[in-house]
């Protein structure tokens, strides 16, 4: 594998042409390759510049999804949290011959980012004063992909957190998509005042704004097919939730940084988390979950 860092990413590559790229604000994927396609969703007006959340790839969301609740330790942070808009450290690369992503004998790549409350603006220390680190790796494997998330508490008094990792999926058109997987749970609909719903059937198309968190999932995997064909896995690692997202039409034009804006026809996010409630660490604890992600592309 070769990987080349410029300060502002880093960018990993695989002998089998697979590519991986991380911006180090947010430690955002902003590009996964494998079989010379794109499977990363990634706005035409993506602001790079760290002066706003990535719009695309794979924002990381902690420690709190969604709009913060009140009266919660989380309340002053902004939508989504801190990690995906702060400026990370990339930690270096290994090259894992091990691991679930390597099976397919090509060499896998994995590259660490850390975050600590030195790495956050001092709103953010004030926001939220614990003291954590975070260690995020991205693991470059044949025709997949895996992010964990270890989180640790280095203070003595416990926090709770939310983690998900938002992943905009490039698809060729949502019209032709079903996801599966989802059989078996109820889900909070977002776009329905965040009522609770049963998940009738065990596929579901986007035919309209859709903003779905699906909570404890009973099997660990989500998939998106195209045409009936497989398309992606999203392979869930200690993870119990999964938000299905996407903005449609009037969702497009309403957000700033959304391009093109008819965009939502090729993308879907698949969002594995930990987010229907709250997980607490205990001081000098650790929590460590993520995801695998496969293209059948
Ligand atoms: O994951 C779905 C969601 O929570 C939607 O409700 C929508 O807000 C989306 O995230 C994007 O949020 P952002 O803060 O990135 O604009």
């Amino acid at each position: 594998p070769t990987v080349y860092s410029d300060g502002k990413k880093v960018t990993a590559t695989l002998p089998t042409g697979d590519s991986v790229e991380v911006m180090l604000y947010g430690a955002t994927v902003t590009s996964w390759k494998s079989n010379g396609k794109e499977h990363m969703w990634l706005s035409e007006k993506a602001i790079l510049d760290g002066s706003k959340a990535i719009r695309g790839g794979i924002p990381v969301v902690f420690p709190v999804f969604g709009p913060p609740p009140k009266n919660h330790a989380t309340s002053s942070l902004p939508q989504h949290g801190f990690a995906r808009i702060s400026h990370w450290e990339y930690l270096g690369k290994s090259s894992s011959e091990s691991g679930l992503l390597a099976k397919g004998g090509d060499d896998a790549v994995r590259l660490d980012f850390g975050l600590t409350p030195a790495n956050l603006s001092d709103e953010m220390k004030k926001a939220w004063p614990y003291d954590f680190s975070l260690q995020y790796s991205v693991t470059l494997g044949k025709n997949g992909l895996q992010t964990m998330l270890s989180v640790r508490n280095e203070g003595d008094k416990p926090f709770d957190f939310q983690m998900l990792t938002h992943t905009y999926f490039r698809i060729p058109d949502v019209s032709k998509i079903q996801i599966t997987g989802l059989a078996g749970t109820k889900y909070n609909d977002k776009v329905m005042n965040g009522n609770e719903f049963d998940t009738p059937s065990p596929n579901l198309r986007i035919e309209g704004q859709t903003d779905r968190v699906y909570k404890s999932l009973k099997q660990d995997t989500t998939s998106i097919t195209v045409d009936g064909s497989p398309a992606y896995d999203v392979i869930r690692d200690n993870l119990a939730d999964t938000v299905i997202w996407n903005p449609w039409t009037e969702g497009a034009q309403a957000i700033g940084d959304f391009a093109p804006k008819d965009g939502w026809k090729n993308m879907i996010c698949v969002e594995a988390g930990a987010v229907n409630g709250w997980t607490t660490l205990e001081g000098q604890d650790g929590f460590e979950a993520g995801q695998i992600l496969k293209s059948y592309l």
